[in-house]
């Protein structure tokens, strides 16, 4: 009895090793399948029509003992199991993987070379108001030896009433800032058209967190010859924002720069929540630099010099955070901004850490 117990137990070993043999001989044909469809450009998702043949074929052969709802069962998650494999070798094929390139992309901007393991910070104020506010901060900027300024032109706003920013003219505006403090200057674009009118004046384009999904504007942006400073949309997952930087770097550009800033969830203690941890995993998982965007993250100025702390700590190639002469009259992010003395100190404590931190 003993005897034909442990004989029986040996057998289902034996079998248990025969199955793992097979179902692992299924995932190698689902990837070559996977590796002919990457190839021939087919879409590599759930396929019911041919799901359902697989099954049909499975009950029809099926003498039991197992019942033909447990059989579908199974099965159903044995190619799951394939499914999942096969959007694993195409996260590995995506052009931003680090999979697909273990060295960091460097981008070279008028000499500032952003992704090199050096800090770059971009400051500025949220909104080009007129020359002398944005020269004000430029100065400040340049005193600090720093390079890069950020101003917006296109404003995106919540509601269609609060100030749209000055198109082209603060465009215009920071082209002769760029010139004349030798600066390299960042602004959201919003459009394909104004795109190509944008490369004259600004070196580097901003899409910001309300279009990390316009398919179409990615795809225009990768095929200028100007990095993108690419903002992680607000309900964006991970993964959804390393396709929306595949869309650019597809497209013919590979200069992309990641930047998060907060996501929206259920705390209301600051404007968004900033996923600190989106960081490294943005890191480990494309080449691409990563920025940390302080002051809409976190919608509060004494939260600001915090996060980008813990930004710097954490890895990030620099911070991004908004600087105004006078923040209780701009004409927007007004409760966030800061005015220079307080941006003195924040970058004062700011290179300390980074000191620190070499
Ligand atoms: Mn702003």
């Amino acid at each position: 009895m003993t005897n034909q117990f442990e004989q029986l137990r040996n057998q289902l070993d034996e079998v248990n090793l025969e199955i793992l043999e097979l179902i692992n001989k299924r995932a190698s044909l689902v990837q070559e399948i996977g590796q002919i469809k990457t190839k021939q450009s087919i879409r590599k998702e759930f396929d019911p029509v041919r799901e359902r043949e697989m099954l049909d074929l499975i009950t029809a052969k099926n003498t039991g003992p197992f019942e033909n709802s447990t059989i579908v069962h199974i099965f159903k998650e044995i190619f799951k199991a394939g499914l999942e494999l096969q959007e694993e070798d195409h996260q590995k094929a995506l052009l931003v993987s680090r999979k697909r390139q273990p060295e960091n992309t460097v981008i070279d901007i008028k000499g500032v070379k952003i992704g090199n393991g050096n800090i770059n910070h971009v400051f500025g104020p949220c909104a080009v108001e007129s020359y002398d506010q944005v020269a004000q901060v430029a100065e400040s900027i340049k005193g600090k030896g720093l390079k890069l300024l950020r101003g917006g032109a296109f404003k995106p706003r919540t509601s269609p009433y609060d100030f749209q920013g000055l198109g082209l003219e603060g465009l215009q505006i920071l082209k002769r800032i760029a010139d004349e403090y030798d600066l390299v200057t960042i602004s959201e674009i919003v459009t394909p058209t104004d795109l190509e009118k944008a490369v004259e004046y600004i070196d580097v384009i901003q899409i910001g967190a309300r279009n990390m999904q316009n398919f179409e504007l990615l795809k225009a942006a990768g095929q200028i010859d100007k990095p993108v400073l690419l903002k992680r949309g607000l309900s964006a997952t991970i993964s959804e924002y390393i396709n929306a930087a595949e869309y650019i770097v597809s497209s013919g550009n590979g200069n992309v720069i990641l930047c998060e800033r907060g996501i929206r969830t259920y705390e209301k203690a600051t404007r968004n929540t900033l996923d600190i941890s989106a960081v490294p995993i943005l890191k480990q998982e494309t080449h691409l630099p990563v920025m940390v965007d302080v002051t809409h993250s976190t919608g509060r100025r004494d939260l600001l010099l915090p996060t980008a702390r813990a930004a710097l700590a954490i890895g990030a190639d620099g911070i991004m955070a908004e600087v105004h002469p006078d923040p209780a009259v701009a004409l927007s992010d007004s409760a966030q901004q800061m005015d220079i003395p307080t941006f003195d100190r924040f970058y004062e404590e700011l290179t300390d850490l980074e000191n620190r931190l070499k």
